[in-house]
């Protein structure tokens, strides 16, 4: 009886979605372990894909991003599956999260679901780049892909090496917006290139650094600019 217990657990556990994914894909078993640092609600029925685990911001962290936008009209410029966009859904005044892949679109719908915020947020699937003169917000907000997990093989990751364009162009497109302008980038990044989108804008702004740690690790860098910063 003992036995047969013990052999259907191990088969719920095989069967559960989390185990598929750890099993389909070994080079993400890091990010899985990780799963509750990134959604809390993970086991509630959070759907991700290899892009999504490898670049979500952990929950923790978009807590802290999303404080910063309290009552805000905040545009989620790369949304992915939604680990940002849920946290500003739950203190913003209104969420316009954008992704150019539809299916990356359908998850963060699902995972806002989870978390019982689906109908507070506005889903575009799109380009930024073309969608930016149609759009209008109190923030932006960036984490735009920094060209896959080796990020950190280079000793200091400059902003000409994010994507989908350089990182001074896509300043540039944020600021057509508005100057109030958030980017979640790597640890690794130039800090320097940093204080010079800052002192190079017309006018100047103000810049604040945040290093982004999770149990002691640091995951990120954000950079609030203009009036985000305190
Ligand atoms: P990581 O360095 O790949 O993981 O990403 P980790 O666990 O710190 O690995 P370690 O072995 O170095 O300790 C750290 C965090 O950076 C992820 O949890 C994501 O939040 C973020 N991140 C990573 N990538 C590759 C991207 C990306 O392309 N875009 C965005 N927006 N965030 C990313
Ligand atoms: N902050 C997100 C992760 C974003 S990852 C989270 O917490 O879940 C970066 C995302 O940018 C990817 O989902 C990718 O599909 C999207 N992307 C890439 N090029 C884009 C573009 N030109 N316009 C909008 N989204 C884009």
């Amino acid at each position: 009886m003992a036995r047969k217990r013990k052999r259907s657990l191990l088969e719920q556990v095989i069967n559960s979605p989390a185990e598929k994914e750890e099993s389909t894909s070994p080079k993400l078993t890091k990010y899985w372990l990780q799963r509750y640092n990134l959604f809390s609600r993970y086991d509630e029925g959070i759907e991700m894909d290899e892009e999504g685990w490898y670049s979500v911001t952990p929950e923790e962290i978009a807590v802290k991003q999303a404080e910063r936008c309290r009552g805000k009209v905040v545009i989620d410029c790369f949304s992915g599956v939604g680990g940002n966009t849920i946290q500003f859904a739950k203190v913003c005044s209104s969420v316009i999260a954008i992704d150019i892949d539809p299916v990356k679109v359908e998850m963060a719908i699902n995972n806002a679901l989870v978390y019982g915020v689906d109908d507070r947020v506005d889903y575009v699937v799109g380009d930024f780049i073309h969608l930016a003169p149609s759009l209008k917000g109190d923030v932006l907000f960036l984490s735009p892909p920094w060209g896959g997990p080796m990020y950190n093989k280079v000793e200091t990751y400059t902003l000409d090496m994010l994507q989908p364009k350089d990182g001074y162009k896509l300043f540039q497109i944020a600021q057509t917006i508005t100057p109030n302008i958030i980017m979640f980038l790597p640890r690794n990044v130039d800090l320097a290139q940093l204080e010079e989108l800052a002192w190079l804008s017309s006018p100047p702004l103000t810049l604040e650094i945040e290093e982004n740690c999770v149990g002691g690790r640091i995951k990120g860098i954000t950079a609030y600019f203009s009036c985000c910063a305190v």
